[in-house]
């Protein structure tokens, strides 16, 4: 045991001269003199087994041993301590890395904010939908052509109820239309924003992406409606310069369609080298058909309304003149590129 506690003070010593912070010095506190398992306390435990009359030499030494540790310890706490003091708590401290919102996440809340300046409410809905609500009740039938331009990715293969069919990932916030028809209040006024999924991976499509749906229903609803809502959009969020025209184009949920087309932000619709002819197109937009309001459990008779659904991406890159030339770069997750805006 005389050895053992040789070797423990050797040990202690070499260990001792290593230790730079308080941390590491509680720590080997803890290991020699720690009450529970420090190694001279174990060793202090077996005294007993000594012949008796080894125990009083012995344990003399394993004092002074225990002693010298706690000397030791002292020591280099008085010398650690006065070193932390020495800290200048006046230099300035070190930065601490911050992140900030993803630029779609900007670009909603900034839509969301000029909806709601007039009138619209925010919704969301179901990202794994029925094909029911994506396709069906919005006026295209199950064997219908149109349904090929959303391509879908589907989540049943077949048809697993009578009404609904089968579940897809929503490719346009348009389900949204049926839904919020179903819920039977009137007159809507909603924007719904929300993820969006196809199967397209370009410069110009992402698998996932995000459309916000305007849809408003009321009595006497009509197209000037439409336009000038659109153009309280375009000129709160691109500026007051800004304005669009309709160009009659064709969906299947919506009668008459068009596409909403934008005036350049270079030459304000004169035409110039960057778009051509003086405008860029935004998205689609229409009347609400009559067949997609009676699906809505909504009378054609007496109320009407319009609905567009736009790209978030696109929508928020034209208006950031941030030159993006691949829409992937957005979901990349890389670091580098995000920290840029
Ligand atoms: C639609 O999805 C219609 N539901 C829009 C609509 C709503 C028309 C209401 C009439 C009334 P479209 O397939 O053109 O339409 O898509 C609309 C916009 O979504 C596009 O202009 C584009 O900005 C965006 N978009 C579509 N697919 C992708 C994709 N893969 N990646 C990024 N953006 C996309």
């Amino acid at each position: 045991m005389r050895s053992e506690l040789q070797a423990i003070q050797a040990d202690f010593d070499q260990a001792i001269d290593q230790i730079q912070t308080l941390v590491d010095l509680d720590a080997l506190e803890v290991r020699f003199l720690g009450r529970k398992q420090g190694v001279v306390t174990e060793l202090l435990k077996q005294l007993k087994t000594l012949p008796k009359d080894e125990v009083g030499p012995v344990g003399a030494l394993a004092n002074e041993v225990k002693t010298h540790i706690a000397d030791g310890l002292a020591a280099r706490r008085r010398t650690l301590d006065n070193n932390e003091i020495a800290i200048d708590v006046t230099l300035p401290g070190l930065a601490r890395p911050v992140g900030h919102l993803h630029l779609m996440t900007t670009a909603i809340r900034q839509i969301s904010d000029v909806f709601a300046r007039i009138g619209f409410e925010r919704v969301r809905y179901p990202e794994v939908e029925w094909d029911y609500y994506a396709f069906e009740a919005l006026n295209m039938p199950a064997d219908h052509v149109a349904r090929d331009e959303w391509e879908t990715f589907f989540i049943d293969r077949q048809p697993i109820d009578k009404k609904l069919g089968q579940r897809v990932l929503t490719p346009h916030t348009s389900s949204g239309q049926i839904r919020k028809m179903e819920e039977g209040i009137l007159p809507i006024k909603m924007i719904n924003i929300s993820k969006c999924y196809r199967r397209q991976i370009d410069v110009s499509h992402v698998p996932m992406f995000h459309q916000f749906e305007g849809l408003c229903i009321d009595r006497g609803v009509n197209i000037t409606h439409l336009k000038g809502t659109i153009d309280y959009f375009v000129q709160n969020f691109f500026g007051p310069e800004r304005t669009t025209r309709l160009r009659p184009y064709h969906f299947q949920f919506t009668e008459p369609s068009f596409e909403i087309d934008i005036n350049c932000g270079i030459c304000l619709g004169k035409g110039c080298r960057m778009c051509k002819e003086g405008w860029l197109e935004l998205g689609g937009a229409g009347m609400v058909h009559p067949n997609v309001l009676k699906a809505g459990g909504i009378d054609a008779s007496v109320y009407s309304g319009f609905a567009f659904g736009w790209g978030v991406e696109r929508t928020y890159l034209m208006k950031s003149g941030v030159n993006i030339d691949d829409l992937r770069a957005l979901y990349k997750n890389d670091l580098g590129f995000l920290q840029q805006f």
